[in-house]
């Protein structure tokens, strides 16, 4: 068996060593492994976008709160996130994991407080069993005051990454104005309940690995913010569990796949689910995907929308700050369990 990796990211661990098997510490005990042979292939809602604005922009809402109510999961075209600036994120991400390792680790960080910062697997502080991946989060919103702690190597990595995030921040205000109205709220609604608003990247970088039956990239979660826009090369490795399968999502070119959070999951006073899902790994391609996680800012207070609650659906949950849940969320590590049942109602 291998033995436990000494090198500080995935990526170096990989590339310095043929290995054959994964360490250790990757291994997941027999009852949780990932079961690739059992893996549905299905879709997830698509819905085009082009008619948000416009006289049919009532059926395009119907069609986002069905599959927010069915799925959790949609994905969308025609979403004005125009390809070259797709394109050069996808490349940028690409050019900074492929960086010699002293440049990478200018990043590094195992601190999950830190709003920028590379580290590997999910929470190497608190988890027990290691994942196969590495990631550089970034805050991003707004991109001011972030932009100048983030890598400036590729050179125009600064430049590409706060285009795609301010691109990718238009589509999350159309969205969830469209979520908000699709739960009979006022458009502005649940923008009005995020307080400065926040938002955060990742970069996930899967490289190839040698047992992808035996470890996840990321094992089956909810997205503790409000809403997720995932972006994905074109390497399958996103899974979504739906009435009790594990349902593989193919990359669509030139789409993004939105879920809803668990945020969404509270204001919706459980209307609308936060869904499980994982990143499966591969034997021959690496991955990489870049989710961007929309939010509440920290101090937002987040609680059912009253609109909602009634004598027959009353509050299932209770009103925290979104810091509170970030909190929990990071370390209790990832699980099947969301961190939902933390804060129900008494
Ligand atoms: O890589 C993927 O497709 C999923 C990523 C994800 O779920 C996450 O970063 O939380």
């Amino acid at each position: 068996m291998a033995t436990v990796s000494k090198r500080l990211l995935l990526t170096d661990f990989v590339s310095s060593n043929k290995i054959d098997q994964i360490p250790s510490n990757y291994i997941r005990p027999l009852s949780q492994r990932p079961n690739l042979d059992r893996v549905f292939h299905d879709s997830i809602p698509l819905i085009n976008l082009n008619h948000l604005h416009g006289p049919n922009r009532g059926h395009v809402i119907y069609q986002i709160g069905q599959a927010c109510r069915d799925y959790g999961f949609f994905q969308v075209k025609n979403h004005q996130v125009p390809e070259y600036i797709i394109t050069n994120m996808l490349q940028t991400a690409k050019q900074f994991f492929n960086l010699p390792e002293h440049e990478r680790l200018k990043s590094y960080s195992d601190d999950p407080n830190k709003t920028t910062r590379l580290s590997t697997s999910f929470n190497v502080r608190t988890e027990k069993v290691a994942n196969w991946r590495d990631f550089l989060r970034l805050h991003c919103h707004p991109v001011d005051d972030y932009v100048n702690e983030w890598p400036n190597n590729p050179s125009l990595f600064r430049d590409h990454v706060s285009e795609y995030c301010r691109s990718v921040r238009g589509l999350a205000l159309e969205l969830i104005g469209a979520i908000s109205e699709s739960l009979g709220l006022d458009e502005g609604y649940i923008s009005e309940q995020l307080g400065k608003h926040g938002q955060h990247m990742a970069l996930n970088y899967y490289p190839t690995c040698p047992q992808p039956d035996l470890t996840y990239g990321l094992p089956g979660h909810t997205d503790h913010n409000l809403i997720t826009i995932l972006l994905q090369d074109d390497v399958p490795g996103l899974q979504v569990l739906r009435n009790g399968h594990w349902v593989a999502v193919d990359p669509v070119p030139n789409t993004f796949i939105i879920n809803i959070g668990d945020q969404i999951q509270v204001i919706s006073n459980d209307k609308y689910k936060s869904v499980l899902h994982r990143a499966v790994v591969n034997y021959d391609k690496e991955r990489m995907s870049i989710p961007t996680f929309y939010c509440p800012s920290p101090d937002a207070i987040i609680g059912p929308a009253p609109e909602l609650v009634t004598d027959d659906e009353p509050a299932v949950y209770r009103r925290f700050t979104y810091a509170e849940y970030f909190d929990k969320f990071w370390n209790r590590g990832l699980s099947s369990e969301n961190c939902l049942d933390l804060f129900m109602a008494t």
